[in-house]
């Protein structure tokens, strides 16, 4: 069973994907992030990038309503995505693959540069990519940056969403992550 730390965490989780705000994830949602992405790194829809990541993130919303839909309504509930996830954390292959997956996209989308590296003004970017106010960055960055180099590696960010995903120390850094995530 989730913890209640977990479950807040999946919460905001969820919350970060409802990018139409109505309390539950549907194809548009994926839609409007990329869309959004599109407007922050000023891509024109006709781009190979936006395609690409268009198609990327369409799939990720399939495979989500494949496995974590249990009604026939092309849409994810909160329940839903506790249960999946639940699932999830539980099948480290499958945990393994898609962090993976997400995080290839956040560099995809914002390591300009393609140095594997990821700074406070990009992670504002990844935030507000997903609904969250970029200004957490400034406050939430230099924690999570714990060698202070004013960078996050591909590696730090994989350890810090494990602890997302798995930790139930509620001081523990990686919950911090995606800004505040308390209800
Ligand atoms: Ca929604
Ligand atoms: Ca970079
Ligand atoms: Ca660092």
């Amino acid at each position: 069973m989730l913890s209640e730390l977990q479950k807040q965490k999946f919460i905001k989780l969820f919350s970060m994907y409802d990018a139409c705000s109505n309390g539950h994830l549907d194809r548009k949602d994926f839609e409007a992030i990329v869309n959004k992405a599109a407007r922050i790194k000023n891509w024109s829809s006709r781009s190979a990038k936006y395609q690409t990541l268009f198609y990327k993130y369409i799939d990720k919303w399939e495979g989500l309503e494949k496995t974590a839909s249990q009604g026939k309504n092309h849409q994810v509930t909160l329940t839903e995505w506790l249960i999946y996830h639940e699932a999830l954390i539980q099948d480290p292959q499958r945990y393994e693959a898609q962090v993976q997956e997400a995080m290839d996209l956040v560099f995809d989308i914002f390591d300009d540069d393609g140095n594997g590296e990821i700074s406070m003004e990009e992670w504002a970017s990844f935030l507000s990519l997903y609904n969250i106010s970029p200004v957490y960055s400034e406050f939430i960055f230099p924690i999570l940056d714990q060698n202070q180099d004013g960078a996050l590696h591909k590696d730090n960010l994989l350890e810090l969403i494990r602890t997302f995903y798995f930790s139930d120390d509620p001081e523990a850094v990686g919950n911090l992550i995606f800004g505040p995530f308390r209800y």
